[in-house]
């Protein structure tokens, strides 16, 4: 098992630390020290075993990592989205997956359950969720619909007090360990509607997806529902329509656009220092110019990005951010970071590798990271619409 200890130093070129409140600089200081302590140490080894640390949820739910921008009075932490982008640059800092964890729970399962929910929902299942008591999933892609979730197949029908749910979801994060999961399916009316299935319910299964390369130390798992007897108060009450899930994918994907970047800063971070450490031809390598160039384009991509993701949150805090801008900025730091990742990994030569470093852990992340929450053509098709007005998706 690797040993490496977390020397992590953060870069921040363009003084981007000079905008945040000294409360914001807390609440990172202290999910940094978290992942130095807690994360870093053992994240290789349940990489490597393809291995979901179950521990940690407790541990993010105390931290205050799931739904903080969820108000106090439900659990959540009541905090602004710069605050959010911090800690889910924090936690993928250490891994992709532990971020994965916390975007599922808060922006997936809570805030689809705060802003869609009715009040009883709100209060049974809320404030489990944030204290990481209960875990969630969200159910929307499926085998034969990813980047088309309109034509999904999953189906309820109604039974009286009840629905009766048909059908599965695929490559859903946390499903293995899920309590509940907030499921997206078609009524007879054939609208969109979500629902909260716990697991218990008869005919409800979460099979695990094994066999990954990516995304190791995170659960991923299907949902599989035979004639489930859903009670009609487990039924989302202000969801109607697909822009509903679109809408927690928002949230989501404006966390991923700040957890990818923290990947980002961890490699660079290591290459910078392995060039400065690694001697070959009686010189350092971060003498030589080939190598000074990927450490240059480095910090330049990651300073643009840290620059992008803070007004993209600033506009979210004024309730002004578009989905379409929040697509950009997923879309242009998982871009960054997977370049990053592979440059990094270059640079440490065979080092690179191994497990000794965390950068090609990061790199295999971000080849899942780059593809959920809609992919990186979708992304680009976003906005493309947006700026031509021309659909091109169909
Ligand atoms: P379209 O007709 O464009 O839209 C339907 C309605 O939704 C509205 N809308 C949104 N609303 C809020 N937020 C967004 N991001 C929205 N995007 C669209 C839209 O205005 C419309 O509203 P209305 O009032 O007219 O009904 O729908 P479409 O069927 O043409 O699809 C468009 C497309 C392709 C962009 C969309 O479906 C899409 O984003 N596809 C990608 C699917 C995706 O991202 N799946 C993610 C699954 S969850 C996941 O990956 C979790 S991983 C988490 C982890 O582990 O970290
Ligand atoms: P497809 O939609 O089949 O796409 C295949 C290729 O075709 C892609 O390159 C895509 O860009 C391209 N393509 C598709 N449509 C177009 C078009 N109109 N124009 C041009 N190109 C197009 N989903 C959940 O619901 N919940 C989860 O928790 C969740 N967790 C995940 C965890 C992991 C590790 C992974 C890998 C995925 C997860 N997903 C989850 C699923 C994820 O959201 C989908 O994989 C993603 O939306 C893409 O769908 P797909 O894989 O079916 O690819």
């Amino acid at each position: 098992m690797a040993t490496r200890t977390d020397q992590f130093t953060s870069p921040d070129y363009l003084l981007l630390d000079d905008l945040l409140t000294d409360e914001q600089k807390l609440i990172r200081e202290s999910v940094r020290t978290y992942v130095k302590k807690e994360i870093s140490p053992i994240i290789e080894d349940y990489a490597q075993r393809s291995d979901f640390p179950q521990h940690i949820v407790k541990q993010l739910g105390d931290l205050g990592c799931f739904g903080p921008t969820i108000p106090v009075a439900y659990g959540g932490g009541g905090l602004d989205y710069i605050s959010y982008g911090l800690m889910m640059q924090e936690l993928e800092r250490g891994d992709s997956g532990v971020r994965s964890t916390a975007s599922v729970q808060g922006s997936l399962v809570m805030f689809p359950i705060y802003e869609y929910g009715s009040e009883a929902q709100r209060q049974k299942y809320l404030p489990k969720l944030a204290s990481g008591e209960w875990l969630g999933c969200f159910g929307l892609t499926e085998p034969e619909h990813g980047s088309d979730p309109a034509g999904m197949n999953t189906r309820i029908t109604e039974a009286g007090e009840y629905v009766i749910l048909n059908g599965s979801k695929m490559w859903i994060s946390n499903a293995p360990y899920a309590r509940i999961a907030v499921v997206w399916a078609k009524d007879e009316q054939g609208e969109i509607r979500g629902l909260i299935v716990e697991r218990g319910m008869e005919g409800f299964s979460t099979p695990a997806t094994h066999n990954k390369w990516s995304l190791r130390a995170s659960a991923t798992g299907e949902l599989v529902f035979d004639h489930v007897k859903v009670p009609k108060e487990n039924l989302l009450p202000k969801a109607k329509g697909l822009k509903y899930p679109l809408g927690c994918l928002t949230k989501a994907r404006f966390g991923i656009a700040w957890g990818s970047i923290g990947a980002a800063m961890d490699c660079y971070d290591i290459a910078l220092r392995y060039s400065k450490e690694r001697t070959q031809f009686d010189r350092t390598i971060g003498g030589f110019q080939l190598q000074q160039k990927k450490l240059a384009e480095m910090i330049t991509e990651i300073t643009k990005a840290q620059w992008l993701n803070w007004r993209v949150a600033v506009l979210m805090n004024e309730g002004k951010a578009t989905p379409q801008q929040v697509s950009m900025a997923k879309r242009n730091s998982c871009e960054v970071a997977t370049q990053i990742c592979r440059d990094a990994r270059q640079i440490l030569g065979a080092m690179g590798i191994t497990g000794e470093y965390p950068v090609m852990r990061h790199m295999m992340n971000m080849e899942s990271v780059i593809t959920y929450e809609g992919t990186h053509d979708i992304h680009l098709l976003i906005t493309g619409m947006d700026i031509t007005g021309f659909n091109a998706f169909k």
